[in-house]
């Protein structure tokens, strides 16, 4: 029988991808798309004919009620957030509401519709924060690595993370978080640095801009392909039981390195277009990220093929093309 799967957040990078593998496993899929003045779908707009779009929004939980009884869906997969850390320095009250009580809102929805749908919830590494003082040679992992959030965004997700694991718990669901470190693509909203680097290389190649402007480029992530991830979060719910995973590459660059390779494939050199701006630093930052997903490996045979210059590359041709 077909399955089907309910998707928060899918008109951003994350829902569209994991739309789009969904489908290719021939899956039902129902997105749950916040109503805006622009009525824009965005990342998902390839899918408009081949899922179903409902509006909703996670801080209104009928809305997720509705859904849950319209799809009477296999798995819920809950892809949506506010989630972009420095706009949760500004922003704390409206982060929580869609970052942590929304995924109370889900969890509850399902739970009350007496139907036994399986929840993924994107979690994140900056549940870690930089993972104290203690940076384990083998990566941050579940078992290693005490959690320090460092913004709103972070202590809004660890109510979520935590929150699952309760409703795990306390009802039985089938409830798990992937603690997914950074994934990127060319459908990554352009306020994230990696995306914002990629866009200034392109205008910059046509002559459309002089100069990238960037808050602290030494600061280190494990920066995957989003591809890649949400194959991750899919396996997670084929599991045997509800667990939670780290899903990284085990590898970090620097924001610095990021910018070398993509203003490279362009044939330009960074260091004469780059411009620090002090006001981009954030009143806390992670310095250093790294992740250990041997436990995904092991237990889901999930991997990451998409190697870090292959994405910078990805990134920078997409924009290169764009007319
Ligand atoms: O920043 C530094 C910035 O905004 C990366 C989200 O998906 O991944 C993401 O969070 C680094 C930070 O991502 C600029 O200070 C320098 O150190 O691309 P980002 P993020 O904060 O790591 C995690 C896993 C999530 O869960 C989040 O939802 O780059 N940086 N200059 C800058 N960052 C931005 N955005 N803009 C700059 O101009």
């Amino acid at each position: 029988m077909r399955r089907t799967a309910i998707v928060t957040g899918v008109t951003g990078q994350d829902g569209s991808y994991l739309a789009d593998l969904l489908l290719e496993k021939d899956y039902n899929v129902y997105g749950l798309k916040r109503r805006t003045s622009s009525n824009s779908l965005e990342c998902a707009a390839h899918l408009a004919s081949s899922i179903e779009i409902v509006e909703g929004d996670l801080a209104d939980l009928p809305s997720l009620q509705r859904l849950c009884q319209l799809a009477k869906a296999d798995e819920f997969y809950n892809m949506a957030a506010q989630s972009h850390v420095g706009t949760s320095f500004n922003q704390p009250v409206y982060t929580a509401q869609a970052t942590a009580l929304g995924v109370l809102n889900c969890l509850e929805a399902i739970r009350h519709s007496g139907l036994h749908t399986r929840f993924l919830q994107a979690s994140t590494s900056e549940l870690f924060g930089d993972g104290g003082t203690n940076r384990p040679a083998e990566g941050l992992s579940l078992e290693n690595t005490p959690f320090y959030p460092r913004s709103p965004y972070g202590v809004a997700k660890l109510y979520g993370f935590w929150i699952t694991k309760n409703y795990r718990e306390s009802y039985k669901m089938f409830a798990a978080n992937s603690v997914a470190f950074n994934h990127e693509s060319p459908r990554r909203g352009p306020q994230f640095v990696t995306r914002k680097i990629a866009i200034a290389v392109g205008k910059i190649k046509r002559g459309e801009q002089d100069y990238l402007h960037l808050g602290n480029i030494d600061a280190c992530r494990d920066w995957g392909h989003a591809a890649d991830y949400v194959d991750g979060m899919w396996r997670m719910l084929q599991h045997g039981h509800p667990e939670d995973f780290v899903l990284a590459t085990g590898e970090t660059y620097s924001v610095k390195d990021f910018c070398f390779l993509a203003f490279q494939r362009a044939g330009l050199d960074y260091r004469q277009y780059v411009k620090i701006d002090p006001t981009l630093y954030r009143p806390a930052e992670i310095e250093y990220l790294r992740g250990d997903a041997r436990r995904a490996h092991e237990l889901l045979g999930w991997k990451p093929k998409i190697e870090f210059k292959d994405l910078v590359n990805e990134m920078v041709d997409a924009e290169l093309n764009r007319k």
